[in-house]
């Protein structure tokens, strides 16, 4: 048998075992082959030369005509509902588990705003830029965006932007505005939440997280003034810890509300100052204003016939107080000892 022979034997028997066939090509039984042709008397090296050729040529095909076909993926929308792209996997049993303190919360809250008559959507774990800063009136270059720093995908949008985990939950009022514009038309206000989780690129403490809920609330009707938003908060707050409460109201900015407010409640882990409260005696639960003409202006809607209140609360915050939790990093630790008390 010649050499030629000899290694084409031991190339095809090797070829089954091969993971990624094409790595036939680069085996060094070939590259010897080659590597002869100049040592050969040139009697015998264009024959030998091109039966090479020819036992390579055949490597190649079968390679080609074995390798698989990748069928091109479907486009999705990246910035859908979460159930939209993936299939929803099957659950343990209820008994071999309990519900996280947070879902058990958020199932109370939009309980609470259903009863006010807000109704409940959904937010994105992937959004574009467009919804989490142009439609909420933070030009390009604004520096308020650097407030709301988060994690970003490699992969861009059609603007070439990179897609971002959102850093809030208020990346849903211009689609709730539009969704919801109807209601106006009929007479009927806008009133909706969104509870969902956001991320923000954050130095984490008791208070802080980088990943964590908030639920934002949109209210649009005609005649609707700041004192219908902290009369609505409060009734909220006083509904959701069943008691009467401290609140403090003090003016903020937002670039999307005008005016704005910041809302906190008195710590309930101290009198005098506390490492959860940083020694203020308060803890910010959540931001919100009335919506800014430019936002209602960005879902079509004439800010001149009607004003709208919005808000953002922090939900991590909101059971914290509740439950006298004093570090926020609890709920995403998977601590077992931690989530059996719930
Ligand atoms: C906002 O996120 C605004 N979108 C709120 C808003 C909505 C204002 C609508 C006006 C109209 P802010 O960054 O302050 O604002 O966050 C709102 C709340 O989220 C805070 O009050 C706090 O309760 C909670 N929060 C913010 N950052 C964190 C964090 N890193 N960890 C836990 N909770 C946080």
């Amino acid at each position: 048998m010649n050499a030629i022979e000899q290694a084409r034997q031991v190339l095809f028997a090797r070829y089954g075992e091969l993971e990624n066939k094409a790595d036939i090509l680069k085996a060094p039984e070939l590259r010897e082959l080659y590597a002869t042709i100049p040592n050969l008397d040139a009697s015998e090296r264009s024959a030998f030369g091109q039966a090479v050729n020819a036992l390579q040529l055949e490597l190649k095909s079968k390679v080609a005509s074995e390798s698989v076909v990748e069928k091109p993926l479907l486009p999705i929308d990246v910035t859908a509902p979460m159930d939209i792209n993936t299939a929803v996997p099957s659950l343990l049993l209820a008994e071999q588990g309990s519900q996280h303190p947070l879902t058990q919360e958020i199932e109370r809250v939009v309980d609470i705003f259903g009863r006010m008559g807000f109704v409940a959507e959904e937010s994105r774990e992937i959004d574009n830029q467009h919804h989490m800063f142009e439609t909420l009136n933070f030009p390009k270059g604004h520096p308020a965006r650097d407030d709301y720093d988060t994690f970003m995908t490699v992969e861009a949008d059609s603007e070439g932007e990179p897609f971002v985990a959102p850093a809030h939950t208020s990346t849903m009022q211009n689609r709730i505005l539009k969704k919801y514009y109807a209601n106006l038309v009929d007479g009927e206000p806008i009133a909706a939440i969104v509870p969902d989780r956001v991320f923000r690129n954050e130095d984490l403490d008791a208070r802080h997280e980088h990943t964590f809920y908030q639920v934002e609330g949109v209210y649009v009707a005609k005649g609707v003034h700041a004192g219908m938003l902290v009369a609505t908060l409060q009734k909220f707050l006083e509904e959701y810890y069943q008691q009467k409460l401290e609140v403090r109201v003090n003016p903020f900015y937002f670039p999307f509300t005008e005016p704005s407010f910041e809302f906190a409640l008195s710590c309930p882990f101290c009198e005098n100052g506390c490492s959860v409260c940083s020694n203020s005696k308060w803890i910010e639960l959540l931001g919100c204003g009335m919506i800014h003409p430019n936002v209602l202006k960005a879902a079509g809607i004439d800010p001149s016939v009607y004003t709208g209140f919005a808000f953002g609360c922090g939900i991590d915050r909101l059971v914290m107080m509740k439950h006298n939790i004093e570090d926020i990093r609890h709920f995403e630790s998977a601590k077992l000892d931690f989530l059996r008390q719930f």
